[in-house]
């Protein structure tokens, strides 16, 4: 019988990912979308067959981190081997403005997908999104020992989020297992994370359809690796004999002007002609620099980034150069099912 996983965030760059790993490892995969005005499902609507044609093994259901019924009663229904809990209020900057719902569902969230798998009872392993961001202004490297400092409202929604889950692991003995991840990059990632909103820029710079690119802390230091392999080292965490934490990350730092640098440099560009600082973009606290040591996760996982900081930024680039263009020639065309 093939094994079931509930991914919350599913609509999400990381969701996108592990629904097709799952899907390729031959699980059934059920996701949590959110109610929304506009359609938000187009990160997988490629792997999205609809239940009519029978070959179906992805579904969709309507609930939200803030429901807990909905969330207890279709865990219920499911009953996954496996959750991963990647649904959250997940823009460090936004978080500032939106503390309160930051809290709940980015915090609160977490703990209502684990009370609902407990009370449902269904013996499931849990997966925890943690992040980087916890470690906040404790410098690098940072790894599973490190004390927790977070800067921003949603990084102290995700220390809350990370104690709950090994609460849980020590109070209820769930298999509750926290990924600790440092940033990761996709063409799928979020247009309002720095490194999309800069090599969207960079195409439509090139394009002579933008002039400027307004950009904040530029010093900033990140672990950037690659969305595709980060969703396997989730996977692993829950394949393990006992639950436990992991840093996932490449080691190595870069700030966000060479990531600047080395976008423009892909088109043969200038940075300093078309990048100008916008104080709107800075944070009330800013965490300086954040550099992961997985050595853990290589040890215990077998697992270890193979897409380090310069082919990131050509991959992203290329693919946000192509959507432009295919956006431009009309190619892109959503298909109601
Ligand atoms: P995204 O912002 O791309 O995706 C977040 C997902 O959460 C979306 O599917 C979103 O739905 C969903 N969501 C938001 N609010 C709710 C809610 N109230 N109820 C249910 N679902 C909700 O994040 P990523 O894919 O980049 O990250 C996945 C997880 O990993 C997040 O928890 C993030 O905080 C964490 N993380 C990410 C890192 C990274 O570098 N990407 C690093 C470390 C941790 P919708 O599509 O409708 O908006
Ligand atoms: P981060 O990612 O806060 O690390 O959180 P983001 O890409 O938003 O910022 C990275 C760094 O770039 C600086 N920066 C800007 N950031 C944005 N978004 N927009 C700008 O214009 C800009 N200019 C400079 C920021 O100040 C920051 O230092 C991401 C999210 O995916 C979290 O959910 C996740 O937990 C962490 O990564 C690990």
């Amino acid at each position: 019988m093939s094994r079931v996983a509930l991914i919350s965030g599913i609509t999400g760059q990381d969701g996108s990912y592990l629904s097709e790993f799952l899907l390729d490892k031959g699980y059934t995969v059920h996701g949590i979308k959110r109610r929304a005005s506009t359609f938000n499902t187009e990160r997988i609507d490629h792997v999205d067959v609809h239940p009519r044609s029978g070959d179906a093994r992805l579904f969709l259901h309507y609930s939200d981190l803030s429901d807990p019924a909905s969330l207890t009663a279709l865990i219920r229904d499911i009953r996954p081997h496996e959750i991963y809990n990647l649904g959250a209020q997940s823009h460090v900057r936004v978080s500032f403005d939106i503390p309160g719902y930051t809290a709940d569902v980015t915090g609160l969230g977490a703990l209502r997908m684990m009370e609902a798998a407990r009370s449902a009872d269904v013996g499931c392993r849990f997966y925890q999104a943690s992040s980087s961001e916890m470690f906040g202004s404790t410098p690098p490297p940072q790894r599973e020992e490190t004390p927790f400092h977070p800067r921003s409202p949603y990084a102290c929604a995700k220390v809350y989020a990370y104690w709950s889950a090994v609460n849980y692991r020590e109070s209820w003995n769930m298999f509750c297992a926290n990924g600790i991840l440092f940033n990761h990059e996709s063409p799928r990632r979020g247009e309002n994370f720095v490194t999309r909103k800069i090599t969207r820029a960079v195409a439509r710079i090139e394009a002579g359809i933008q002039d400027k690119l307004y950009l904040g802390n530029l010093d900033a230091v990140r672990d950037w690796g690659y969305a595709p392999e980060y969703v396997e080292a989730m996977w692993l965490a829950l394949q393990q004999d006992s639950p436990d934490d992991y840093v996932v990350a490449t080691g190595e730092g870069h700030t966000v002007r060479e990531f600047v640098e080395a976008a423009f440099d892909r088109v043969g560009l200038d940075w300093q002609r078309y990048v100008e600082l916008d104080p709107a973009y800075f944070r009330p606290a800013e965490v300086d620099a954040l550099i992961g040591d997985y050595s853990k996760a290589r040890r215990t996982l077998g697992w270890a980034p193979k897409t380090l900081f310069s082919d990131l930024v050509r991959i992203m680039v290329d693919a946000d150069r192509q959507l432009l263009e295919d956006e431009r020639m009309g190619r892109l065309v959503r298909v109601d099912r």
